[in-house]
């Protein structure tokens, strides 16, 4: 059965075409930097989004049509998802899905019973994937839906909570490593608090880092060799979540001896959540070695929570892509954590969000690879700190100086040398120029 009826496989058209189910950037085998835009990418549908929100918000239920053909709440209705993802990632080359393991399968009352179903959905997938080449990105297991999670799942206050949670990621983990799939994230919505009258924080984190501890063995004992994620955000659902930013996650996986296992995956719209820009977070867990993959989407900040809209923006998808090309790339793909407005509740809409994702993401990469081949910025950027490459600069960080030699240093300079200016103008306007010819 086809799902999508009257949308075709979408392809490349480039520039001049008016065709609106066409890419007119997203070229999957042009190479730019010397990899394919396809390698650069790797795109991913979030099976969570795109198959299973209808735009239900809190003041009221869905707009659209997700039952596909089929009775929502069965295993009828989660092959029928299954089916009709697949022929979406397909009219649209997306080579990947990323999925919790309740956007499988309908969650049954007993945890076993849900596990069981979660093997019959593994296999159905696995052929479907086998069918038509289609990866998985990673797995994650929703530890913050069920109301037993109302006070965390690795951070609860209840041990048996904890054992729960344990279990959907054991199970978590048997699929991904089913899917071959490439990674393994944890996102805590419910990791944080309310207050702080109620909480013992350090239990809280010792064992929300105990549960990933616990996953990263059995992991590596069924075979699982790609890296566990951290996606970090600040808030929302809790209060205070306790993976706040790429810095707070950073220094908790060093904290806990986690951080060879473990990369960050950042999302667009966390960053904005935490006070940052999408770069700055990009940056921060460069410049830590753990950037590992990203979670493609854009907040509004007049709005101010996390409401996942399809990248538009050039500048955020162009400053990105040059940050993840400085930093050698991404262990994992770029994942739409992303979903279509709530009035864009028809089955084109689903198809327009994708591909002007992915069309922004691959003039980002075009625009960042041209910043690079321009080359003022980094030459900027290497000459405001030639100061560190000699004299005192390289002595100071080679470690073999003290205070007094430094403060002896500095009285006999009476004044220190002119910094020069930041320049950010000048700097933002080659950014236009390259982008837009100004
Ligand atoms: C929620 C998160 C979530 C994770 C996966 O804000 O972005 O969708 O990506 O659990
Ligand atoms: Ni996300
Ligand atoms: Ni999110």
């Amino acid at each position: 059965m086809e799902y999508f009826k009257n949308l075709p496989k979408v392809r490349f058209e480039g520039r001049n075409s008016k065709n609106p189910f066409a890419f007119r950037c997203y070229d999957p085998d042009r190479v730019i930097l010397g990899k394919t835009m396809r390698e650069h990418l790797r795109f991913a549908m979030s099976w969570w989004h795109n198959l299973g929100a209808a735009g239900a918000d809190m003041f009221g239920v869905g707009t659209a049509d997700k039952s596909f053909g089929s009775v929502g709440n069965t295993m009828a209705h989660a092959r029928a998802k299954a089916d009709a993802g697949f022929e979406f990632m397909e009219k649209l080359g997306l080579e990947y899905f990323c999925f919790h393991d309740c956007d499988l399968v309908p969650e049954a009352d007993d945890i076993s019973r849900t596990g069981d179903r979660l093997d019959e959905i593994g296999g159905y997938i696995s052929e479907k994937m086998k069918a038509t080449g289609i990866k998985c990105l990673w797995g994650t297991a929703n530890l913050f839906n069920n109301p037993r999670y109302m006070n965390g799942a690795g951070s609860s206050n209840s041990p048996d909570v904890f054992c729960f949670a344990a279990t959907q990621v054991k199970k978590a983990l048997d699929l991904t490593v089913r899917f071959g799939g490439k990674g393994y994230v944890f996102w805590g919505g419910r990791e944080g608090y309310e207050t702080l009258l109620n909480t013992d924080m350090k239990l809280e984190l010792d064992n929300t880092a105990r549960l990933m501890r616990l996953a990263v063995d059995y992991g590596r004992s069924i075979g699982f060799d790609g890296f566990f994620y951290i996606e970090p955000k600040p808030r929302e659902p809790m209060k205070h979540q306790y993976d706040f930013d790429a810095a707070t996650a950073a220094g908790f996986l060093r904290a806990y001896g986690l951080d060879r296992d473990f990369r960050l995956n950042i999302e667009a719209n966390h960053a904005t959540l935490a006070g940052h820009t999408f770069s700055h977070e990009i940056r921060t867990a460069a410049v830590n070695g753990m950037l590992g993959s990203i979670d493609a989407n854009q907040g509004d900040t007049l709005l101010g929570w996390d409401t996942d809209e399809f990248p538009f923006d050039i500048y955020q998808t162009t400053m990105c892509m040059y940050e993840v090309l400085k930093a050698g790339g991404l262990t994992g793909g770029f994942n739409f954590d992303a979903k279509t407005r709530r009035p864009s509740n028809t089955p084109e809409d689903m198809f327009h969000g994708y591909i002007l994702g992915m069309d922004s993401f691959a003039l980002g990469l075009i625009n960042a690879a041209k910043l690079i081949e321009d080359g003022r910025i980094e030459e900027f950027v290497k000459e405001r700190y030639s100061g560190w490459r000699g004299g005192i600069g390289a002595c100071i960080i080679s470690g073999e100086t003290s205070l007094e030699e430094l403060a002896h240093y500095a009285a006999n300079l009476g004044a220190p040398e002119d910094p020069g200016s930041g320049r950010q103008e000048y700097l933002e306007r080659i950014v236009n120029e390259v982008l837009f010819g100004l």
